[in-house]
């Protein structure tokens, strides 16, 4: 057994159960669907192409959600433990920010930031914290501006993958936190960790594989470890 106040490197890998003590919906399981659409006919560049008000409409929705939201102890938890661990990467795929709003240091944002926005065609992006209206054309080439975040079928932002990729297979434990462990190339960082904690209220996939698998919430299990 890892005792974590020993281990001097530390990788977390989040999902979207850590916040959903704060009120934002997963994506599977109760609550997780919007206008009975299951988000994987929403978050892909085809729904994009076909239906971009529609889209939009869902990601400003969740922007409000989020804008109203407050990080909990299952996020603050990962900030104290940042601050007495030497070496410690956060992982998240979650979009919302609320670990940048709880004080966690380096997070490797490998899903996006729906506080983004950027070009459907060119490389243009800025920071939009717009709630109510779609942005308006690429000032740069005219085309539709679209979320800052990664959907199906597309590649995870480089540079932070491969970062991910060395923090896991470096750390001495990856703590796996409020995800289903489903969607790939994400639940594909627990086979490169040398020793896996899981807090999750369900079981996943991976839960019988892991080394300690703790059922409960992020909020009132993070802080315990
Ligand atoms: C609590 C709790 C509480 C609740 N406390 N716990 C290999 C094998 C199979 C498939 C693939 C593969 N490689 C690629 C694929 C395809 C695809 C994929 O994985 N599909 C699967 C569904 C099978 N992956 C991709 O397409 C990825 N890209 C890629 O691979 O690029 C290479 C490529 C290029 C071109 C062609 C093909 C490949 C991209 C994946 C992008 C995912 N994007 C989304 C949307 C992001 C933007 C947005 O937010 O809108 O990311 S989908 C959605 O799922 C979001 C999440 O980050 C992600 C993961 O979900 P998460 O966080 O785990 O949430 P839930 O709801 O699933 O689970 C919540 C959990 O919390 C549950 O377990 C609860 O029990 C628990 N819980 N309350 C503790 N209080
Ligand atoms: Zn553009």
């Amino acid at each position: 057994m890892i005792d974590l106040r020993e281990a001097q490197s530390i990788a977390v890998l989040t999902g979207a159960g850590i916040s959903a003590e704060s009120g934002i919906p997963t994506f599977r399981g109760p609550g997780g669907l919007w206008r009975n659409f299951r988000p994987e006919e929403l978050a892909t560049p085809e729904a994009f192409a076909r239906d971009p008000q529609l889209v939009w409409e869902w990601y400003l929705w969740r922007r409000r959600l989020i804008a109203a939201a407050e990080p909990n102890a299952g996020h603050r938890a990962l900030v104290e433990l940042e601050r007495r661990t030497p070496r410690f990467t956060l992982i998240t795929q979650n979009v919302d920010g609320l670990h940048d709003l709880a004080g966690s240091q380096r997070i490797l944002k490998i899903h996006g930031d729906i506080w983004h926005s950027r070009c459907s065609a060119c490389s243009y992006q800025r920071r939009d914290r717009s709630t109510e209206e779609m942005p308006p054309p690429c000032p740069e080439c005219g085309a539709m501006l679209r979320p800052g975040v990664v959907w199906f079928g597309e590649s995870l932002p480089r540079i932070v993958w491969d970062e991910a990729e060395r923090a896991v297979s470096q750390a001495d434990v990856l703590l796996v936190a409020g995800t289903s462990a489903t969607v790939y190339p994400a639940a594909g960082l627990l086979h490169l960790a040398r020793y896996v904690i899981e807090v999750n209220q369900e079981e996943t996939p991976f839960s019988d594989r892991v080394a300690v698998s703790l059922r409960g919430s992020c909020g009132e299990v993070l802080p315990r470890l």
